[in-house]
């Protein structure tokens, strides 16, 4: 790789930077600091968090250099701090924060100047540019987390227009029988969780074209006594939504989000259909339409491919393993459009519904 991708790669950390600043611009410190639920970080552990992945990987693994605060990569461990506990942690706020963000920003250009990234490199976290990818993309996806919590206060303007848009085709696509290739490619970036690309068997089955309305579950909620997704409250006869604070009626014909699996599941039996699974998704995906407004729940539990192997640290993907976390699969609003691809998985636990969820519905194929 040339200077000129150093260049890009330049470019695009100080570009999520600025998106990572945006998000909160308008906050104050007390806001940032603020714990306001117990299922998602306070603002300042995230963005200090950020900050302390980027030391880790690009200023201490790559540049070979000693930590800023030798404490500090133990309270921006998501392991070893669950998220309820994360208000109590003696991390940075406030100007230090700030500080600490532009210095290690500033030590990692430093260490990018010094370094190859070609494709015929050894050592594969340089390789590509993986391991400043990987940080692109841990950056993006965090800013998704701190507009869960964003979505919590009561008075945030939006920055820039946000939420879901009208979906626009109907009715089911058919899928035909056959073999497709799941996963990444080996080349360019993607997590571990991806690889490695094989083929899988499917039977033909049927998926909808568009994710589920608000408008079809809430009559689904109606009928069947559904549950309500989070931040739905009842005006009048009108379902409104009261996330970021404001009182607003739910469009009809947009997708519905935040709701857990366990609905998306209900909503779906409901139907008469059923959640695709994962691989019935992604073989789908390629034709699916309005794929990037909410994440879409899948049948499938996280589990590894065969052949995966951890790379480059065991905790992104396979300590979470198993058969307690459910894949989401495509990418929401609030999803930047370079994380989301089609391989991309998601997951989270099944009662979940901060994240910006939604269903569509698959069946066998007649
Ligand atoms: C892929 C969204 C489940 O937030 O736990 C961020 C992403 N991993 N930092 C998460 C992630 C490490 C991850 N999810
Ligand atoms: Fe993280």
């Amino acid at each position: 790789m040339t200077a000129s991708s150093k260049a890009a790669i330049t470019a695009r950390l100080a570009d999520a930077r600025r998106r990572t600043l945006g998000l909160v611009e308008q906050l104050d410190d007390e806001q940032l600091n603020r714990v306001y639920s117990p299922i998602l970080s306070p603002l300042a552990w995230d963005l200090g968090h950020i900050a302390n992945f980027e030391e880790l990987w690009l200023v201490q693994t790559i540049g070979e250099q000693e930590p800023l605060d030798g404490e500090l990569g133990h309270f921006y461990d998501a392991i070893e701090n669950p998220r309820r506990t994360r208000g109590e942690l003696p991390i940075l706020r406030d100007a230090e924060l700030r500080s600490y963000m532009a210095d290690v920003r500033e030590r990692a250009l430093a260490v990018l100047e010094t370094v190859e990234i070609g494709s015929d490199v050894e050592d594969p976290l340089l390789r590509e540019g993986f391991v400043y990818e990987m940080l692109l993309a841990h950056e993006l996806q965090h800013q998704e987390t701190m507009l869960q919590l964003l979505e919590m206060l009561d008075d945030y303007e939006a920055p820039w227009p946000m939420g879901t848009v009208p979906a626009t085709a109907s009715g089911m696509l058919r899928i035909e029988a056959g073999a497709y290739e799941i996963g990444a490619t080996d080349n360019g970036f993607a997590y571990d969780n991806e690889r490695p690309r094989h083929e899988v068997e499917l039977a033909a089955f049927e998926i909808d074209r568009t994710p589920v309305s608000n408008g079809a579950y809430a009559e689904f909620m109606e009928v069947s006594g559904g549950e309500a997704p989070m931040y739905w409250g009842r005006e009048g006869g009108e379902w409104v939504s009261t996330a970021m604070g404001r009182r607003q009626p739910l469009a009809p014909d947009h997708p519905v989000t935040h709701v857990s699996w366990d609905q998306a599941d209900a909503y779906a039996s409901w139907a008469g259909k059923r959640l695709p699974t994962e691989l019935e998704w992604e073989a789908a995906a390629e034709r699916l339409d309005s794929v990037g407004q909410v994440w879409e729940w899948t049948s499938s539990t996280f589990r590894a491919y065969d052949g995966f192997r951890a790379f480059p640290y065991r905790e992104y993907s396979e300590v979470f393993f198993g058969d307690a976390y459910r894949v989401l699969r495509g990418g929401s609003w609030a999803t930047h459009p370079s994380v989301a691809r089609r391989s991309f998985r998601n997951w989270d636990l099944p009662e979940r519904r901060q994240i910006f969820s939604g269903i569509r519905c698959a069946r066998d194929a007649a």
